[in-house]
């Protein structure tokens, strides 16, 4: 290991061992990781050739990857090899580790669900693609300048991606707008403009390193690199413009998540990686099969959310277009090999494009859609339809369009049913199907808790991290004194180092021994962080009416950014870091009660806070949240839960019982009906004088104090439209903070609940997710498997 890594310095960056900075360390160690993985890969590649089973093509706009570093060593099994060899090498482990960017191409659970099912994929032997775009720009920087957001955009991609490999003969042509001629029944579409899309992939190597699968991630290049003769003409600027035009279709990641975009450049990503993903794998398959009429043997498409929707009609295109298909074949032969997750019921987040928009961008596009229109109104004449109002939506076309729709927790599949596809369910009954999320084991425990790690592994063995229900022989330690004392200490150790680099980050000393309360996800106002902070207030206000009673210390943990135009979202940024400011410095409660808001919450930080939190933060107004995925990281961790009944939360409660679970809030059904009450928030303040206070002091200004009506909006919104409940759920939050406070006082019950979450979290493994994808929708199976039954 030493020699290939001195190597590597030498002969792939040009540097010795004297000259080499952090990053030549860095980059020399991944690529000789690298090189180690190769070796399976081709193996997988070799395997499923030869069986030729059916393979996977995960389409997705986001993989929400994070640092992939401590992945390849833990699942290659090298860690003490790489530890001791840069070691002997004079170099520090974790310096060379963090620092590696956070590969940030997804802004939230949809796109890190992606990243842990490439994982598990892998780890299952699932011969699979995951499809997505190169984005230059991954989600953007945050910091915070006097307590308010500022973005900066985010650079990865300046330094060198030591994992992929570029794939230059994996190259094609993306053709967008101009028009379509008919003739002899026969379309021809004649693009206006023309990009390249070229692939770069990453291997995924699953664990134990037995079987790699790809990330093929696009990149948009000009068709054309340099128009010579404008340059000639002495018109430089025109020179380079198509070229600039071109590759600006993968230079950004849309930072939206479940709010609105709708921009016409959101359509071009979106076609962008749709049509190459399916000309590649079209091109895969025609290499050994010539039978197109048998693609839905061979071939699963999953298209997560609607943001690659435009497969439906792309792939019918492509039949009838290219291969001389009839329409009423195409369709249900594209349909079979289709289908489709949906991840939100939040109406802002649903896709839809105006016709006219469409038509122009993909004139044969919306041709065809009004095709799959016509098919679907002429047998099912009650039918939603797929235009309304001038608009194509991609929920509707996503739903006609695929053999199988699947929610992403079992409320989440219901409401669906019930709510946004409650018509098209009526006439299609068997194609909705759930498929409750999960989370890869090996990011989530093995990487992240390296003590909790240890601790399972000396008690059950390391089989769990494979087979996650094995986490169920712990429950009977619950009673075991020294177990839990270790289980304790595993914890304690964790909140020692994250408060190490609170301290060095931010200044700010904390109390270990405080209870640790997290909230980390995006900022929005279902998630209700403003209901959190609320709670918080009142609770200080407590503290000083009473300093002297027996206060539980909390330090309060909140991180995540707002989409840059979500006006809301960012005054409520700006009320934590005001309100934290205050807190901080207020010497009554100096010893009980903490702010902290790192900036920039990424992936690398959810690493470094989930295993430390001994509370988990879930809740959202019941129905708004499709599944959430930080839930189940945060249990299998063993924090508790504070949370409401909405997504996963109430599978999560089930496994780990409601006594290890603290449940407030109203229900989904309670949400829906308690909106019919005339001004039922005014009400529900005015029944609360505890809400009230803090109400009336962020009103007046006392945690703005030189600008006292900074959230006077903010203020007005929950006394006149709070429609997310956050005054209705007040009170019963606040409560069951309290039963926190209380249990949180007897450690070894703490323990023993927290344990009690960790050992329940075995169904939450994103292989049991995957299992289920497999059977139910993709009818795959691992080569293995395959293979097996080919023999038999
Ligand atoms: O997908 C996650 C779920 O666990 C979360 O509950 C859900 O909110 C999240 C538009 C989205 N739904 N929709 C999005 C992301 C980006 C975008 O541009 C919508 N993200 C979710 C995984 O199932």
């Amino acid at each position: 290991m030493k020699t290939d890594i001195l190597n590597r310095l030498k002969y792939s960056l040009g540097k010795d061992a004297e000259n080499a900075s952090t990053y030549d360390w860095r980059i020399a160690v991944s690529l000789v990781l690298r090189d180690q993985m190769v070796e399976t890969w081709f193996q997988s590649t070799k395997e499923t050739y030869e069986a030729s089973p059916k393979r996977v093509y995960y389409l997705s706009m986001e993989f929400l990857i994070g640092r992939l570093i401590e992945d390849m060593i833990s699942n290659l099994r090298m860690e003490d090899t790489v530890k001791a060899a840069i070691a002997e090498l004079g170099q520090d482990y974790n310096t060379i580790v963090h620092d590696e960017p956070d590969a940030a191409l997804g802004n939230g659970g949809l796109g890190r669900l992606a990243a842990c099912f490439m994982d598990s994929l892998a780890t299952l032997g699932i011969p699979a693609f995951g499809y997505g775009i190169r984005y230059e720009h991954g989600l953007f920087e945050q910091s915070f300048a006097q307590g308010q957001q500022v973005e900066k955009p985010e650079t990865w991609l300046t330094q060198r991606h030591a994992w992929e490999f570029e794939r230059p003969e994996a190259r094609y042509r993306i053709g967008f707008g101009g028009h379509v001629e008919h003739h002899e029944g026969k379309a021809h579409w004649h693009p206006g403009e023309v990009v390249m899309a070229t692939a770069h992939d990453t291997p995924v190597v699953g664990w134990k390193g037995e079987w790699g699968n790809t990330l093929r991630l696009w990149s948009a290049e000009p068709a054309k690199e340099f128009d010579l003769e404008s340059f000639n003409r002495g018109d430089y600027l025109a020179a380079g413009r198509s070229e600039a035009l071109a590759r600006t279709i993968s230079r950004v990641l849309y930072p939206d998540d479940t709010t609105e975009s709708g921009k016409e450049l959101r359509l071009k990503q979106e076609y962008f990686f749709t049509a190459a993903s399916l000309m590649d794998l079209l091109r895969r398959y025609l290499k050994d099969h010539d039978d197109i009429r048998a693609l839905p043997d061979y071939v699963a498409i999953q298209l997560n959310d609607t943001h690659p929707a435009i497969a439906g009609p792309e792939l019918v295109r492509i039949l009838v277009d290219e291969h001389a298909i009839p329409m009423d074949e195409a369709i249900p032969l594209a349909r079979k090999c289709l289908a489709y997750t949906n991840h939100t019921l939040l109406p802002e987040a649903l896709e839809r494009w105006s016709e006219h928009l469409m038509g122009r961008i993909l004139p044969r596009h919306l041709e065809i859609i009004r095709a799959i229109e016509h098919a679907h109104q002429t047998e099912f004449p009650d039918s939603p339809r797929i235009l309304e109002h001038g608009d194509v939506r991609m929920g509707e076309l996503a739903f006609i369009m695929t053999h199988k729709v699947n929610g992403v927790s079992a409320l989440h599949t219901e409401l669906v049913k019930e709510t946004v596809f409650a018509d098209l369910h009526r006439i299609h009954p068997t194609r909705i199907i759930n498929q409750t999320n999960g989370i890869t084991p090996r990011r989530w425990l093995y990487g992240c808790n390296p003590s909790l790690r240890h601790l399972i592994t000396d008690t059950i063995g390391e089989d769990w991290v494979a087979d996650l229900e094995q986490l169920t022989a712990l429950k009977s330690k619950r009673d075991d004194a020294a177990f839990i004392e270790a289980f304790t200490a595993s914890k304690r150790e964790n909140k020692v180092n994250l408060s190490n680099w609170i301290s060095e980050t931010m200044g700010v000393t904390l109390d270990p021994d405080a209870m640790f309360d997290v909230q980390i996800k995006r900022i929005h106002e279902y998630k209700r962080q403003l209901m959190n902070l609320l709670e918080t207030v009142a609770l200080w206000n407590d503290m000083r009416d009473n300093p002297n009673a027996d206060w539980t210390p909390r330090v309060k943990i909140f991180g995540g950014k707002a989409a840059p135009g979500y006006f809301v979202a960012k005054d409520i940024i700006r009320l934590i870091n005001d309100v934290a400011h205050v807190i901080n410095t207020d010497p009554v409660t100096d010893d009980k009660l903490k702010i902290v808001y790192p900036p920039n919450y990424n992936v690398t930080m959810a690493e470094r806070l989930i295993p430390a939190a001994d509370l988990s933060e879930q809740i959202s107004t019941a129905g708004k949240e499709a599944s959430g995925t930080g839930n189940m990281k945060f249990a299998l961790n063993g924090a508790l839960t504070i949370g409401t009944l909405d997504g996963a939360n109430v599978e999560i409660r089930d496994h780990v019982g409601s006594e290890n679970f603290f449940l407030f809030g109203l229900t989904a059904q309670e949400v829906m009906e308690r909106r019919t009450h005339h001004g039922y928030s005014r009400a529900a303040i005015e029944a609360s004088p505890r809400l009230q206070r803090v109400l009336g002091q962020i009103a007046e200004g006392r945690f703005a104090p030189h600008d006292p009506s900074r959230y006077h909006g903010l203020v007005g919104m929950l006394y006149d439209h709070d429609y997310f409940l956050v005054t209705c759920d007040f009170d019963s939050y606040f409560d069951t903070q309290r039963r926190a406070d209380t249990a949180y006082r007897n450690p070894a019950n703490w323990a023993a609940m927290a344990l009690v979450n960790t050992a329940s979290m075995g169904w939450f493994s994103s292989d049991r997710t995957i299992k289920g994808y497999a059977r139910d929708i993709w009818g795959a199976k691992s080569v293995t498997q395959a293979k097996l039954e080919k023999s038999a």
